[in-house]
């Protein structure tokens, strides 16, 4: 579940106190905060680039994974939104080394659900964040 904090602020004119969300604590609804980022997963399946396009799109941009358990979290939201394990876009491209062609990243690959390089053409869900 999402959790919200409050800042109780005095207005130094007013002496009011103000009440507000902390923003930093709050994503916008369907995105889902891990960390200091906000994540969402979209279904409809896309190039890697256009992915990108319509991350950007959003302010948002492919999800980057910097750790096992942000991996783990995001497997996890795809699973409880799929009851599955798709192959989904994040963002990040190395070298081509399949015929050349792969290059562009995606997670839940095979049985250990690994990461892949894979034909940038071809259509897959994606998963993409902004900071919150
Ligand atoms: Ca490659
Ligand atoms: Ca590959």
């Amino acid at each position: 579940t999402n959790s919200a904090r409050f800042l109780f602020t005095i207005n130094p004119c007013t002496h009011v106190v103000q009440v507000k969300t902390e923003s930093s604590s709050v994503c916008s609804t369907g995105w889902f905060k891990h960390g200091h980022r906000c994540f969402t997963y979209i279904r409809t399946e896309r190039t890697w680039a256009e992915s990108e396009q319509y991350c950007v799109f959003q302010g948002a941009n492919l999800a980057s994974i910097h750790s096992t358990e942000e991996n783990h979290f995001i497997q996890e939201m795809i699973r409880r939104q799929t009851h599955d394990f798709p192959r989904v876009w994040i963002g990040g491209q190395d070298p081509d080394n399949a015929m050349g062609i792969e290059n562009c990243m995606h997670i839940n690959y095979g049985e250990e659900k690994r990461w892949n390089d894979y034909v940038c053409s071809r259509t897959l869900p994606s998963f993409s964040y902004v900071f919150s």
